[in-house]
């Protein structure tokens, strides 16, 4: 039954005169730009141009969430268990990866009302599969110890897809071992490697690190050192520098040591782990082994304990001027602290320099109290300029939509 009103929607949609399904169609979206699609992706591909704005009230659960004046919250899929790092591709399928679950996700929105239709089970039995990234149409998986790749996944993602190893040479420690990864402007795929402790020094110098690796595996190589547990990066728009978020170390009290947004303008620069913290904490077991003048300290410090996760640069137009090229950062929430802190959307405004100039709440209120009921952990800019968020505890992901 639901199959079939999904493809009656598809069909009226298809054939409507009109690029878009829905009653509102957004001007700024861009063209879609892939090559060599199918018909189907092609009529896809058209109506990805417009993407349906929300109408009729709020979720109740959503109006519990703050929202600068102009924009608002909607789901855009429920029931997505363990829903953490995210990727579209160009069609627009949103690919999820989990870290507690063993599965990966497609959300397809057939009839691009701004809401997914459906939730495909892509991928099972993997090792914390957390980080996603798509690229010429193949799907990136990494696991904790190993990078997959489903190749011509929009064509393959319902039909249990065969993988392929890209790299297999990652440590196993489940100790901030899932991982976030991205391909750069450099097209490398970057992906870090987590301390595998709270804190201590490795042998290995790959521990505490962002690698990065050719797209078929080869020359894998350390790009940064000293980064405790990146979950989230980002390149600026049009410096090209690496932006990344760090988790600072616990035990140290409430307040310290600050999270980080750091930023790499080349390789092997050094981000302070495990002896410096936000740039001035030494720390108490090995601060006194190096001076903190010795490494990159933070553009941003962030809240201490915030669990701060994804982030990307706003490079939409849907929402207003004065958001270009601000990122936006998602606040897990904190574990490590007498009084919650974070389980939110921060904003950080940049200059043209691209230095952080302010930090603020963006979207907040998955915490009442001390009672939180959703945790945000990746964010995702869609082609129409909307704001995906995704929630790992109460397994969704949203839509933040701006109208004048
Ligand atoms: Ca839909
Ligand atoms: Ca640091």
């Amino acid at each position: 039954m639901k199959k079939t009103l999904r493809l009656l929607a598809l069909g009226l949609c298809l054939s409507s005169t009109t690029m878009s399904c829905s009653s509102e169609t957004n001007t700024n979206a861009e063209a879609d730009t892939k090559t060599g699609p199918t018909e189907t992706q092609q009529a896809k591909g058209a109506e990805e141009a417009s993407i349906g704005m929300p109408s009729g009230p709020i979720d109740k659960d959503l109006e519990r969430i703050k929202l600068p004046e102009g924009f608002r919250i909607d789901y855009y899929a429920k029931d997505v268990e363990n829903a953490r790092s995210m990727a579209m591709s160009e069609s627009g399928i949103l690919f999820v990866g989990t870290r507690s679950n063993d599965k990966v996700f497609a959300l397809v929105d057939e009839n691009k009302d701004g809401k997914a239709d459906e939730v495909v089970e892509v991928a099972s039995g993997l090792n914390s599969p957390n980080g996603v990234a798509i690229r010429n149409g193949d799907l990136y998986v990494a696991e904790i110890n190993r990078i997959l790749k489903y190749p011509n996944i929009e064509q393959s993602f319902r039909n249990k897809p065969k993988y392929e190893v890209v790299n297999d040479e990652f440590p196993s420690d489940a100790h901030h071992g899932w991982k976030y990864i991205a391909f750069g402007p450099d097209d490398k795929l970057y992906v870090p490697v987590g301390a595998p402790c709270n804190i201590c020094k490795s042998e290995k110098p790959i521990y505490a690190s962002i690698t990065r690796m050719n797209p078929d595996g080869t020359g894998l190589e350390i790009y940064a050192e000293g980064v405790r547990n990146t979950v989230g990066f980002d390149w600026h728009p049009d410096t090209k520098n690496l932006y990344f978020t760090d988790n600072g170390r616990d035990m140290m009290g409430d307040n310290i040591p600050p999270d980080e947004l750091n930023r790499a303008t080349e390789k092997g620069q050094h981000f302070g782990y495990p002896y410096c913290h936000a740039g001035e904490i030494k720390d108490p077991e090995f601060g006194k082994e190096r001076s903190c003048d010795e490494f990159v300290a933070p553009v941003q410090k962030l809240n201490p304990h915030g669990g701060t996760l994804g982030m990307k640069f706003y490079t939409g137009k849907m929402f207003p001027q004065e958001y270009a090229d601000r990122i936006f950062i998602a606040e897990h929430g904190s574990w490590n602290r007498s009084k919650k802190i974070g389980y939110r959307v921060m904003q950080a405004q940049m200059d043209s320099q691209g230095n952080v100039t302010g930090y603020e709440p963006f979207a907040e209120g998955w915490l009442q109290g001390e009672k939180d009921w959703g945790r945000p952990v990746d964010v995702l800019v869609m082609k129409d300029g909307s704001l995906l968020v995704s929630d790992d505890k109460n397994n969704a992901i949203y839509r933040i939509t701006y109208a004048k």
